[in-house]
């Protein structure tokens, strides 16, 4: 299997965001007190997204390279939060074949990603072996972003 995401504020499938999923039904909203905590990960409280994307990664599940560009307006940081066991955050440059830098990330660590960064290439390697105390041989990660 590969990731599974569901989305709060708005539905995002490659390549676009919408009110709606895929079986028609109206996107939930994205409540203000997890909003709030993508704002605070930023420190600017100007900075309010539109949207959480939430993955759920079993012991299987990997994220390839790839550009966060659906979003309308570059000018807004992405803002990752990643919870259960560690994953190496893969982050490259602009180009494809920039070699990326490997962050291993741990429950509770944030990532911040804008301004001359916001386009960067990244991605998620298959996850190690490893047990959370709560979440088990699983990952999840919340993406703040604003779309629109
Ligand atoms: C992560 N997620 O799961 C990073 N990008 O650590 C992403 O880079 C991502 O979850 C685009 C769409 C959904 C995502
Ligand atoms: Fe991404």
């Amino acid at each position: 299997m590969s990731v599974q995401t569901v989305c709060l504020g708005w539905h995002w499938t490659p390549y676009r965001y919408s009110r709606t999923t895929e079986d028609g039904s109206p996107v939930k909203p994205l409540p203000e007190w997890l909003a709030a905590l993508g704002a605070r990960a930023v420190g600017d409280p100007s900075y309010v997204p539109d949207v959480a994307l939430v993955n759920f990664y079993d012991d299987t599940a990997k994220m390839g390279m790839h550009q966060d560009k659906d979003e309308q307006d570059f000018a807004a940081p992405i803002v990752s939060v990643s919870l259960g066991i560690p994953a190496i955050f893969l982050f490259g440059g602009l180009k494809r074949s920039d070699k990326p830098a490997r962050f291993r990330l741990v429950h509770g660590d944030t990532v911040v990603w804008g301004g001359p960064s916001r386009l960067f290439f990244h991605g998620v390697a298959p996850l190690a072996d490893g047990e959370h105390a709560v979440l088990g041989r699983q990952r999840i990660n919340l993406t703040f972003r604003k779309a629109r």
